[in-house]
């Protein structure tokens, strides 16, 4: 099939039957649901690394993608023509956002300035092609690991000429996220770790990596890029350990270092996985103190320990991410779902784009659909509320506001008897609680139209 034999993808529900590959059978864009728009509340976005970088590789081959920009052999050539095909698959996909690194978009030169130049003519063609077609920027990013210089890392590379080099590359950067206006602008510290702690002095580095996060806000302030900057946590891949390894830790680092009210988090399904998390786990952690910033929006392998990059299509996981969404109001102040996923290399066709970004927007339809059912219901609010309803009143009251001291509780705890005590604990029907989430999701999804 010629790519562009594929018109805009439409919704067509279920009436049609479940094998419409190249239709949405969930995603609705302008249905409201639980108050907003579905693409109000997902908001997705296309990967431009995975989407029109990747060629497919793995360690035992080369890559497999048929593409139809391959003709142009001048890496500047087949950098312009990628646009064109990019803004295409986006309108035709209906995905009102994109994100980039730096170098996703442009060959680099020898210096610098050789290599910002390139950009800027890409960059020039991308902000023409974002006018004509209303396609809006999620976040645009920086690649600081991909060049054999950063082989040690970038701000945290032992060596200060990388740092300085590092910090200019940004500064680039922060100024193309202002000029496209970029609504989050993100930060992978894919090399910001170590290999061995030996050789690794990790508080300095640590150090270093925080007056690199200052520096760049300081300039954004300077220029008026007021993006919502987002840092994503990853344990590891391609560093044994990767100092944002998961929610937690970064939330502390951000508090250590004063950047708590600067940054917030964009958190990616895979990663979650590789840090021992679920992806659940860690947009809890991060609605619940305050640092949900986006979402990169695919799923890793359960049986494989790096990552995968999948397309979503898990529909208990994309349930289970939009209800914390569905708690926390939004995805984040500007936050939304970008497909961090490729491809499997077996699925080369050109227009595996198109079906694998539907599958992945449908996924995340049906799960946003589930999630509301169980949200409206109040059914996960509920449970909780009243397994901690103790606390509401009486002693568990003077707990949380702070009268209870260890002899109040001793007084009202000293001669009660075993059984009392056993009594206040209560079942929490977890096997019941985990068959109604299914019963849940087979019925929200069975009566859609
Ligand atoms: C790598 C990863 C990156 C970031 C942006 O695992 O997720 O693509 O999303 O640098
Ligand atoms: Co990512």
């Amino acid at each position: 099939m010629g790519l562009w034999d594929i018109d805009k993808i439409e919704y067509v529900g279920r009436a049609k039957g479940p094998r419409e590959a190249l239709a949405f059978h969930y995603y609705d864009a302008d249905r409201v649901v639980s108050g907003k728009k579905m693409k109000d509340w997902l908001r997705f976005g296309v990967a431009w690394w995975h989407t029109f970088d990747q060629e497919l590789v793995d360690p035992f081959g080369a890559g497999t993608a048929q593409r139809p920009y391959y003709k142009y052999t001048d890496p500047m050539d087949q950098a312009l023509a990628k646009v064109d095909y990019a803004f295409e698959l986006f309108t035709r996909l209906g995905v009102e956002y994109f994100c980039f690194h730096d170098r996703d978009l442009a060959p680099e030169g020898d210096t610098l300035r050789e290599t910002n130049a390139n950009l800027d003519k890409v960059i020039s063609k991308v902000e023409d092609n974002m006018k004509s077609t209303g396609v809006r920027l999620l976040w645009n990013t920086s690649s600081l690991f991909t060049n054999p210089r950063f082989v040690d890392g970038a701000s945290t590379s032992p060596f200060a000429d990388i740092f300085a080099y590092s910090a200019a590359q940004l500064k680039h950067s922060l100024e193309i996220g202002k000029r496209l206006g970029a609504e989050n602008y993100v930060f992978w510290g894919g090399r910001e770790g170590y290999e061995n702690l030996w050789n690794t002095q990790m508080k300095r580095e640590q150090e270093h990596m925080a007056r690199f996060f200052h520096m760049c806000h300081e300039y954004a302030q300077e220029i008026g890029f007021d993006a919502q900057f987002l840092i994503e946590p990853k344990a590891k891949e391609p560093t044994m350990h990767q100092y944002d390894f998961d929610a937690s830790t970064a939330i502390a680092f951000l508090k250590t270092y004063g950047l708590d009210d600067i940054f917030k988090l964009n958190l990616e399904g895979n990663h979650a996985n590789l840090a021992g998390h679920t992806y659940q786990h860690e947009i809890r952690v991060a609605r619940e103190n305050g640092f949900l910033g986006s979402l990169d929006a695919n799923q890793g392998d359960k049986l494989i320990g790096w990552d995968m990059d999948e397309f979503p299509t898990d529909l208990y996981e994309t349930s289970t991410v939009m209800w914390e969404v569905l708690a926390a109001g939004s995805i984040g102040p500007h936050g939304g779902l970008n497909f961090d996923a490729k491809p499997r290399r077996s699925s080369f066709a050109p227009e595996d784009l198109f079906r694998s970004h539907v599958a992945g927007m449908d996924a995340y339809a049906a799960g946003l659909l589930v999630a509301a059912r169980m949200h409206d219901d109040r059914f996960i609010e509920d449970l909780q509320d009243s397994r901690y309803s103790s606390f509401d009143s009486g002693i568990g009251e003077t707990i949380e506001n702070g009268t209870a001291t260890l002899a109040s509780l001793e007084e009202y705890t000293l001669d009660r008897p075993q059984a009392e005590l056993i009594a206040a604990t209560q079942s929490d029907h977890l096997e019941s609680v985990k068959a109604t989430i299914n019963n849940y999701m087979i019925d929200a999804l069975a009566e859609q139209p």
